[in-house]
């Protein structure tokens, strides 16, 4: 079976990492096939909404395949970049993603987890960036992405200890959403991205684009973003729809445009 899993649930499209052996660690094939199969979701129309999740075992997904590194070459920058261009490739997806946490979310699993838009975690769930467990640091976004949602003081213990925090604490943190028993999992990640498969496909990708304009942009830039972006969607027919539909007292029939 492929180490890479992809499943389509109505309007939702799910990519799981399947190496439950190796607690789901990813391997260069996996990062380069997630990278694709997360791409070719964003370009699918019949997709409103990703899952990002680990095949069942004690791990989401436990970081970077550490027996790989003793190949790698990362001196060939290209060659390096290309190799993890999966965080990119989500953090820049038009469609939103959520992470679904059950188990150990560790090194490039946490960071994989951190570029996608909602994280919901399982109680057994365990996140850390532990790379300094084997004298090395997060690469792949994690002093920058983890700073940023959790701020420096809490980020620089986390990196520096290579500790792991329990999902209390990460929902304390607000480095996941919410959490729920590991058999609730599933079915609460699927009724909340349903929640937002059922919203005008052009506005979610609109106000996914301006949200994270936030912390891509400064705030007056963002602001115009934001108030070009509301003129767009006011204008649209599914906002036009909308609003009809809600002094109609009816539901709304979005078309996604
Ligand atoms: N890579 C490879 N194999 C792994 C990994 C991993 N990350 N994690 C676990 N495994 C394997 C183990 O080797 C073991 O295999 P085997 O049975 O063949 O010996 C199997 O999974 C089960 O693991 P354990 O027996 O260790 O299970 P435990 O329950 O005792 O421990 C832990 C679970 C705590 C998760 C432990 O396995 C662990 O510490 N794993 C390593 C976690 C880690 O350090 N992750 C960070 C890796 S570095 C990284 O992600 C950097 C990414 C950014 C790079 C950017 C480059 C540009």
């Amino acid at each position: 079976m492929s180490d890479v899993l992809v499943e389509v649930e109505g309007r939702i499209g799910i990519v799981t990492v399947n190496r439950p052996k190796q607690l789901n660690s990813l391997s260069s094939k996996v990062r380069r096939d997630l990278a694709q199969a997360f791409e070719n979701f964003d370009k699918n129309d019949n997709i409103d909404v990703c899952i990002l999740a680990g095949a069942k075992s004690k791990a989401f997904i436990a970081g970077a395949d550490i027996k790989e590194f003793s190949k790698m070459d990362l001196n060939n920058r290209e060659e390096m970049e290309n190799d993890w261009r999966i965080t990119n490739v989500l953090s820049n997806m038009a469609k939103p993603v959520i992470a679904m946490i059950d188990g150990f979310c560790l090194g490039g699993g946490l960071e994989l987890a951190m570029s996608c838009d909602i994280r919901l975690a399982s109680n057994t769930a365990k996140l850390g960036q532990p790379e300094i467990n084997i004298g090395i640091i997060p690469g792949a976004g994690g002093t920058q992405r983890l700073t940023n949602l959790i701020g420096e003081g809490r980020a620089m213990e986390m990196i520096l200890t290579g500790n792991m925090i329990d999902a209390t604490k990460a929902k304390e943190y607000g480095l996941v959403n919410d959490i729920c028993k590991s058999e609730e999992l599933r079915d609460k990640t699927l009724e909340l991205a349903h929640t937002i498969s059922e919203k005008s496909r052009f506005a979610v990708i609109k106000a996914k684009k301006s949200v994270k304009a936030a912390s891509r942009m400064s705030l007056e830039e963002g602001l115009k973003y934001e108030q070009e972006t509301f003129i767009e969607c006011f204008n649209s027919y599914d906002g036009k729809e909308g609003i009809k539909a809600f002094i109609e007292k009816r539901k709304p029939n979005f078309k996604g445009r």
